[in-house]
This record gives C-alpha cells, sequence and structure tokens, in this order.
C-alpha cells in the first residue's frame, strides 16, 4: 500500500488518505491545491483510490496462481462500465470517509467524481451486462477474467440539436485513465489475412501454416474489479492495437516520412472505435478484425497463464471456462482450434474435446437481423486458416447430424455453419454452439423461444446443452451507490446485509404497510425527483414538476422497444386536453433518453417525433404544465444512476418476443418504480415476482403476436375501427408537431398504417387503457407508495449476484475461492 496509507491491507485512515491525496496532487499531477483544476483533483483523488486496491489486487492474482484456481474468462466486445470512483469507493466500504477527508480538504466529493469521463465502451444491455457481471464475480470471489476491446474511442456522444440527435466523438482518454495499468510485457502478435501454406514437420507429419498478409501487435490494459467488501480484485483486461514495428525504416529511408507512419496508424485503426450499433453490425472487416483481435489476445494470454503455471496445453478446459458474451467472440472456437493444433500441436480430437469443454455461449437476441454471419469471401481473406478449420469442424459436425438423422437433407443444410442459401456466409451464432457445452438465453421466455425458433435445430440435437440464465444487474451500482437516500433508509430498517446478499430485500416487505417508512420512502423518492429536475432543467432549459408522475423511458432507440407508442399515447392526452381543456389527468413528465445507431433512420426519426412532440405539448398553454415531453441527451451510466431512483413509472413497451431480456427493467423495479408492460423478456419474471398488483400488464402474448402474423395483419383496420389512434396519426401526418411539415413524420406514420411490423396499432388501445390504470392507481399516493415498496422488496431475483451463481453452478462449475486476508 501507498506509504501515506499505511502498510497493510487494513483500511487507511482519514488522515492517510488525505496525505496520499494531496501527496497525488503534487507527485502525480505535480499540483497544489490553491491551483489545481477540478482534473486534477479528480486525478489525485483517483490514483488515492486506486492504491488502497493494488495490494488486494496483486494477492487475488497470486492467491489464483498459487491455487491453481479454474477461472471464469468472460469474453465481451463491450463493457460498459461506467464511472469507477464511487463504485471503487464504495466496493472498499470507505464511502463515509473518503466524503469526510474531501470535505476536511474544502472539497466536495461529488464535485469530483462528476469530473470522470465515463468509459462508454459499449452500446447498451449488452455491455452494462458485461459490466454487471464482472461486479458481481468479484463480490462472490469467484476467479475471473473480463477480456474485451480498449476502444480509444467509445459510444459517440450524443448532442441533440434542433431535435434530432447529433453524433459527437466520445474523446474518454483526453485526461488519461487512472484507473488501467498498460502491461506492454504481456503484449501478443496477432495475425491477419494472408494465405495458408502445407509443410512437414519434423516428425514427417503433414501441417497447416499461416502465412499472414499482416501482423498487429495486441498490448494489455488492466483494470482492477473489486469486489464488494471481500478480499478479491479480480481483472479486467482490455486489448490495444499497436503497430508490431512503429516505423516502416526502408520507406523513411527513401524520405516518405508520412508513408513510414502510416502502417502504424492503419495497424491502430483496429482499436480505434466502437462500433455503435446496437443489434447489427455484420459484413464491415474492421469488426470483425476487432472480433478476432480480442479473441485471439486473449486466448494467448491464457495460454500463457497456462504455461506459466506448468499445467499441460491439454488441460486448458480445467484452467479456464470461457463464456462468450453474444457471438462477437465466437471466432474463439476456431481461435483455439488453431492455437492448438497449428501452433501447440495438439491432434485434432483432443484439441476439440478441449475446446468443446471450454466455451459456453449466450444469445441475445431473437431479432434475426442481429444473428452474425460473415461472408464468406470477407471471411476468408481476413482469416483464412479460419476458414479451414471452420470447414473441417463443419464436415465433422454434419456427419454427426447424418447420422442423427438419417436422410434428412434440408436439416443440415439449416444447422450447417455455412450458409449456401444465396451468397455464401460463416454463421457464427451455428459456430458457438457447436463448440460450445453449453448455451443460454437471458430471460425464461428468450431462452424458450430460442429452443422453439432460432436455435431449434440445435436443440433438438443437444437438449443437455440448453439452459436458461435469466440476467441480472449489481445492487452494488444500481442501489447503494445511484440511490444513497433509498440504501440508508433500507438499511436502517433491515440492516445493510442485502448489499452482498440481495435476496434479504424481501425483508422489506412488512414496512410496505409501516405508515412511517412509507412516508420516508416517498419522500426520498420526491428529493431524488427534485434532483434530476434539475438536471433535466441544466441539460435541456425545461423545467418540470417533481411532483407530476414521473414517467420514464430510457433505453436504445429502436423500433422494436416501441418508444413510438408511447408518443401516441402521449398525442392521444393532448388530444383530450384540447378538447377538454378541463379533464381532470394527473399530471406526467414523461422522460425519454437513449440513443440511436448513427445508421438507423427511423429510429432518429422517432428521436425527432418525441422533441416535436414535447415543443409542441410543453409550450401550448392549454395543457397548462400537466404534460411534460422530455428527452434527455447523452443517455448513459451515469446518467442513468440518476433517473432510475427518480422514476414513479418504468416503460418497458417492446412487442413481445422481441426484447430477450431487458436490464433497464431490473434497475427500475430495484428504485421503487413501478412498470407498465409487455410479457416480453425479463418482465414476464418481473411481474410473477413482485405481483400483478405492481406490474400494469398491456398487449399480445409473444404467442398472440405469432397467431396473428399467421393469420395475416391489417393495420389499416386498427386505424379505421379505433377514433381517437386515428385522430392522433392524422394530427402527427397532419405536419402539426412539423410546422407545417406533412412530410417530416409520414415514413413513420405510413409504415404504421400499412405494414406496422412491431404492432403498435394492435397494442394501442391496451396500452392507452394500462395508462388510465395507471392514472387510479397514481391518485391514491398512499397505495401507490405501498406497491412501490413491494415492488423493490420482491426484486431480489434481479440482482446479477443470482445470474452468476446460476452460471457458477450450472455453466462453469466454479465456485468461490475467497483471498485471505
Ligand atoms: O437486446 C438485448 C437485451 O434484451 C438484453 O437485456 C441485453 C443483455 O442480455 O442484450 C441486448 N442485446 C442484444 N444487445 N445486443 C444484442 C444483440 O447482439
Amino acid at each position: 500500500m501507498n506509504a501515506a496509507l499505511g502498510r497493510d491491507r487494513s483500511l487507511p485512515t482519514r488522515e492517510g488518505l488525505k496525505r496520499a491525496f494531496l501527496d497525488h496532487l503534487l507527485y502525480t499531477q505535480n499540483k497544489s491545491l490553491a491551483i489545481a483544476s477540478r482534473n486534477d483533483l479528480y486525478q489525485a483523488l483517483a490514483h488515492t483510490i486506486r492504491d488502497c486496491m493494488l495490494r488486494t489486487w496483486f494477492d487475488t492474482a497470486s492467491s489464483y496462481k498459487a491455487k491453481h484456481s479454474r477461472m471464469v474468462a468472460y469474453l465481451s466486445a463491450e463493457f460498459l462500465m461506467g464511472p469507477y470512483l464511487g463504485n471503487n469507493v464504495l466496493n472498499l466500504g470507505l464511502m463515509d470517509e473518503v466524503k469526510a477527508a474531501i470535505a476536511e480538504l474544502g472539497l466536495d466529493f461529488d464535485d469530483l467524481a462528476n469530473q470522470e469521463e465515463e468509459p462508454g465502451l459499449g452500446n447498451g444491455g449488452l455491455g452494462r451486462l458485461a459490466a454487471c457481471f464482472i461486479d458481481s464475480l468479484a463480490s462472490l470471489e469467484i476467479p475471473a477474467i473480463g477480456y474485451g476491446i480498449r476502444y480509444e474511442y467509445g459510444i459517440f456522444y450524443q448532442t441533440i440539436i434542433d431535435g434530432w440527435q447529433v453524433e459527437n466523438t466520445d474523446k474518454w482518454l483526453r485526461y488519461g485513465n487512472p484507473w488501467e495499468i498498460q502491461h506492454a510485457e504481456w503484449s501478443v502478435e496477432i495475425k491477419l489475412g494472408g494465405r495458408t501454406e502445407t509443410y512437414t514437420d519434423d516428425a514427417g507429419k503433414f501441417r497447416v501454416r499461416w502465412v499472414p498478409e499482416k501482423t498487429v501487435a495486441g498490448v494489455p490494459f488492466d483494470s482492477p474489479i473489486l469486489g464488494y467488501r471481500v478480499n478479491t480484485a479480480n481483472t479486467l483486461r482490455l486489448w490495444r492495437a499497436e503497430a508490431t514495428e512503429a516505423f516502416d525504416f526502408p520507406t523513411f529511408n527513401r524520405g516518405d516520412y508520412l508513408g513510414a507512419v502510416s502502417k502504424k496508424v492503419t495497424s491502430e485503426n483496429l482499436t480505434k472505435v466502437l462500433y455503435p450499433n446496437d443489434e447489427s453490425d455484420q459484413g464491415k472487416e474492421l469488426r470483425l478484425e476487432q472480433q478476432y483481435f480480442f479473441v485471439s489476445c486473449s486466448l494467448q494470454d491464457m495460454l500463457r497463464i497456462q504455461i506459466n503455471r506448468g499445467q499441460p496445453v491439454t488441460e486448458f478446459h480445467l484452467a479456464f471456462a470461457i463464456q462468450l458474451n453474444d457471438t462477437h467472440p465466437a471466432i474463439g472456437v476456431a481461435e483455439l482450434m488453431r492455437l492448438l493444433v497449428d501452433e501447440h500441436q495438439i491432434v485434432w480430437e483432443q484439441a476439440w474435446d478441449v475446446t468443446r469443454q471450454t466455451f459456453a455461449y449466450t444469445n441475445h437476441t431473437l431479432l434475426p437481423e442481429a444473428l452474425e454471419r460473415w461472408p464468406l469471401k470477407l471471411f476468408e481473406r481476413v482469416l483464412p486458416r479460419h476458414l479451414e478449420i471452420i470447414y473441417e469442424i463443419n464436415a465433422r459436425f454434419l456427419n454427426e447430424v447424418r447420422i442423427r438423422f438419417l436422410g434428412d437433407e434440408s436439416r443440415l443444410s439449416r444447422l450447417s455453419l455455412i450458409d449456401e442459401s444465396g451468397e455464401r456466409y460463416v454463421r457464427m451464432a451455428h459456430l458457438a454452439c457447436v463448440g460450445s457445452s453449453a448455451i443460454n438465453g437471458v430471460a425464461e421466455l428468450h431462452s424458450e423461444l430460442l429452443k422453439r425458433d432460432v436455435l431449434a435445430d440445435f436443440y433438438a440435437m443437444w437438449p443437455e446443452k440448453f439452459t436458461n440464465v435469466t440476467n441480472g444487474v449489481t445492487p452494488r451500482r444500481w442501489i447503494a451507490l445511484s440511490n444513497p437516500r433509498q440504501t440508508s433508509l433500507v438499511s436502517r430498517a433491515i440492516g445493510n446485509d442485502w448489499i452482498k446478499d440481495f435476496s434479504r430485500i424481501k425483508e422489506l416487505e412488512p414496512f410496505a404497510d409501516d405508515a412511517g417508512f412509507a412516508a420516508d420512502w416517498q419522500a426520498i423518492k420526491r428529493d431524488n425527483k427534485i434532483e434530476l429536475a434539475g438536471q433535466l432543467l441544466q441539460r435541456t432549459g425545461i423545467r418540470v414538476d417533481p411532483d407530476s408522475m414521473f414517467d420514464v423511458q430510457v433505453k436504445r432507440i429502436h423500433e422494436y422497444k416501441r418508444q413510438h407508442l408511447a408518443v401516441l399515447h402521449i398525442v392521444a392526452l393532448y388530444h383530450r386536453l384540447k378538447s377538454d381543456p378541463n379533464l381532470d389527468v394527473v399530471p406526467r413528465t414523461f422522460i425519454f433518453g437513449g440513443k440511436a445507431a448513427p445508421g438507423y433512420h427511423r429510429a432518429k426519426l422517432i428521436i425527432k417525433l418525441i422533441t416535436s412532440v414535447g415543443d409542441v405539448v410543453n409550450n401550448d398553454p392549454a395543457v397548462r404544465d400537466r404534460l411534460k415531453v422530455v428527452f434527455l441527451p447523452n443517455f448513459s451510466v451515469t446518467r442513468g444512476q440518476r433517473i432510475y431512483p427518480a422514476a414513479d413509472l418504468s416503460e418497458q413497451i417492446s412487442l413481445a418476443g422481441k426484447e430477450a431480456s431487458g436490464t433497464g427493467n431490473m434497475k427500475f423495479a430495484m428504485n421503487g418504480a413501478l412498470t407498465i408492460g409487455t410479457m416480453d423478456g425479463a418482465n414476464v419474471e418481473i411481474r410473477e415476482e413482485v405481483g400483478a398488483d405492481q406490474f400494469f400488464l398491456f398487449g399480445l402474448t409473444a404467442e398472440e403476436v405469432y397467431a396473428l402474423r399467421a393469420r395475416g395483419y391489417s393495420p389499416s383496420d386498427y386505424y379505421r375501427n379505433n377514433a381517437e389512434l386515428h385522430a392522433v396519426l392524422d394530427l402527427i401526418r397532419s405536419g402539426f408537431f412539423s410546422r407545417g411539415d406533412a412530410n417530416l413524420f409520414a415514413p413513420l406514420i405510413d409504415e404504421l398504417m400499412h405494414t406496422d411490423p412491431y404492432m403498435l396499432l394492435v397494442d394501442y388501445q391496451s396500452y392507452v387503457d394500462c395508462q388510465g390504470e395507471v392514472d387510479r392507481t397514481y391518485r391514491d399516493t398512499q397505495d401507490w407508495t405501498r406497491r412501490s415498496i413491494l415492488n423493490a422488496a420482491r426484486s431480489g431475483k434481479f440482482s446479477s449476484d443470482r445470474s452468476i451463481r446460476d452460471y457458477a453452478e450450472r455453466v462453469w462449475k466454479v465456485g468461490p475461492a475467497p483471498v485471505s486476508s
């Protein structure tokens, strides 16, 4: 430990913290308190806190090495970690001391924490899930390492200009990242492109060698992932691409300086930027290179660790359980085969046994456009050796299928790793299924639908591989850190063990009927709303009433998530108020947030629709402030931490069968917001847990959606037969919300009226009626508060600790390996 903080691993004193902070201000930032910028102060504090974790981090690695613990390697192209400072202070158990130490220096902790540039290394749910899992793995003291990509530019920074989304680059590294340590000594070399050739080795064996077109270096950057109040600090290892030769000397010597560095620049492009698409990114060569790059780096790293421990590579599966977070790292199946067979000279059959026992695959989507496949030609250009390996895996696999299902030719083409129905593609989900010992969906409904539809043929082949692990979120970040008021109230009532063991949150149930507790609960929600209202005013200029109902939908903008269904409801309310200005409605603030993929025009138009409706509704005196519509720009982990605690109503309104799980729904529920939602993803389980009274249910079920589609769906019937819906669509279509421009929203409205792929018009009436029920319930404050408390008290299942225990028992077969103090 840093000398100023003390010599052992016991927690530092307030004086020690102050001394270490001032030391870092001087020796790391070279500033004094008098002249330090806020960033200097943040950096000094971040370094101080990092020092408090280093010993534990080092000891954890040593302990894993000594015990030969089987380690979980979580491979994910995205880790949406959120700001580190607050979380690390919380997990250290130092929040009060650090705040006090900083205050004694005349500074404000929150103010410094707000300086942190959030590492936005993910798009949304999938990346944030990886972050929650990595927190839970450490908190449960399970040996684990997260492997990913250190993108220089994370998800774009969203601003709203004239109601439209505008994307700006995310320069999260501009002031440096105090939470990482570069380990150049563990760099690896990555090959790309080129061709393969055969040769005979010294023992006379026929072998294949990959002759790449180029090589790139992968350099690891490690961050400690400290568990909550334990002695375990696991590692998040993110790879950056660097040129193997920084300089092309022959070119340089010819006097072409720029030409000489251009190779370096091209190599480093590999980890330059995160692809900003949530559910599809196929066909982009650089994306395939990114995936291969981080997967190969990670596998080579694991093999290095294995060999260093003196264990044979044939026992790789005993040392590592690799979880594939979606198909993005699925190339790992072919890469591990290549490393074992070509580089370590293991025979194919044995290598395949090791590979299959190592990998497990999580599917996160049923949307066909999100199932990754690579054009074969592109794949061959980038990874020629892997294509050969995939052909070999496929040939052996299809033989197995032939034997199991005699004469079933169509099954062979459905299951093949190569899609040959038109242009040829490599199917990454198939590679993941064949190469894994376990396959899971992320909510019960999703896992069932996977077995029935998307992966039905694989289920028929290997039913025993399939399981469900419902997603979860970490109660540390999403309650203890985000909602300190609720945290202290709950801890006063039931003690603070719930933060570690979230199933204990159920002990809160009896307090739902305790008038004093309920009054405090309600006051806390109001304080959180006041705070959010301040942010909304500051960021959008829109003033909202904290006593109105905060009705919130924050998530990626996507047609299947149906933000525009919420807009139809708002326009219907507006229309009613215009027809009857004295109508008695519950005042509501509709808060939206979320990013649209830059090339997804329809999603961007939905943002424009929200902001345009807001412009009219917010400024119409006839509304008398009873409705407000706010789009909060740049939804992120940081923004989410303010939003979830302030919500009354959580909108989870995707078309049933489309949202694999959702995790925002869980964050809202834990923070006491009631849900209005469909029977989709994890909503089904949330409703089951919290009880039907705490969940406003509407809309078709997934079964009904299939049935209606099979019968033939005609949206125009709904338009014709529903007067209010008719009026709402006409009003938007007429240009009323677009300064008379009848063309602006035409693509959206015309699609709803003609094809409506996400069936908004079918669910419209049920949604609006259900919102009426929400209004009636909200009018009785005591009843609403009771439901809100019950809701939070029954959200215990949705901790990511529970998800990780499920994976540990059913998929990875690993247990805790506590590090002694
Ligand atoms: O859309 C899904 C969410 O339903 C889910 O909660 C989340 C985590 O499992 O993953 C999201 N997702 C799916 N993000 N990208 C994909 C497709 O690759």
